[in-house]
């Protein structure tokens, strides 16, 4: 499968699995599961070309790891970045260490400061573990702006901290103090 068909099968898995499975004429189970069978059946009958030898070529080739495969080999689902409000991935609360990293645009930075990191349309604020990663995630709307998290004080003053399959953080919120602008 050429690099294209790839990344463009990426994004359509994307927003089955995290933003609108009724794309596909189908909902996700309460954890994020979708049967990977009825969807390959469902996408083809809407004219989306899917076969289950390039859905594992997607998962197995996803740079951020983006997909999980169940132990049985039958579910998919998107590791992290949620839109649907129904969807409870059961992480287990995790220690985050001392600092954490978010990666943003100057756009946002005054509001940023009023109000912290919010989730905004996604279901949890997402935190990357080193600067380069969040340089990355910033770098999607623009000049990236990288600030850091004391995610240790915060850890310490009760927020709760959990850890996506695919190694990023994520958090209901971080209140400005905890925040340092660079
Ligand atoms: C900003 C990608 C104003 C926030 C990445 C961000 C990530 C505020 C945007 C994942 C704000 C939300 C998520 C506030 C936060 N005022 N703006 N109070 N609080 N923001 O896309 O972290 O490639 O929901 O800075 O790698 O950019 O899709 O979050 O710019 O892991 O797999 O509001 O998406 O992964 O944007 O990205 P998003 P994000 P994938």
């Amino acid at each position: 499968n050429s690099e294209k068909n790839l990344m463009a099968t990426s994004k359509f898995l994307s927003l089955v699995l995290r933003h609108q499975p009724e794309v596909v004429g189908m909902q996700l189970d309460d954890e994020g599961w979708l049967d990977i069978n009825q969807l390959i059946s469902n996408a083809n009958e809407r004219g989306k070309a899917l076969s289950l030898e390039l859905l594992h070529e997607v998962v197995a080739t996803s740079d951020k790891k983006r997909f999980a495969l169940s132990d049985d080999g039958l579910r998919i689902r998107a590791s992290q970045g949620h839109s649907l409000a129904n969807v409870d991935l059961k992480l287990d609360e995790a220690k985050p260490p001392q600092t954490l990293y978010h990666g943003t645009v100057a756009a946002f930075l005054e509001s940023i400061r009023a109000t912290g990191l919010q989730k905004r349309s996604r279901n949890h604020v997402h935190l990357s573990s080193d600067a380069a990663t969040a340089t990355k995630v910033g770098s999607r709307r623009g000049k990236p702006i990288v600030l850091q998290i004391d995610a240790a004080a915060m850890h310490q003053q009760g927020h709760l901290f959990y850890l996506s399959a695919n190694g990023v953080w994520l958090v209901d919120a971080v209140p400005p103090q905890y925040l340092t602008f660079p």
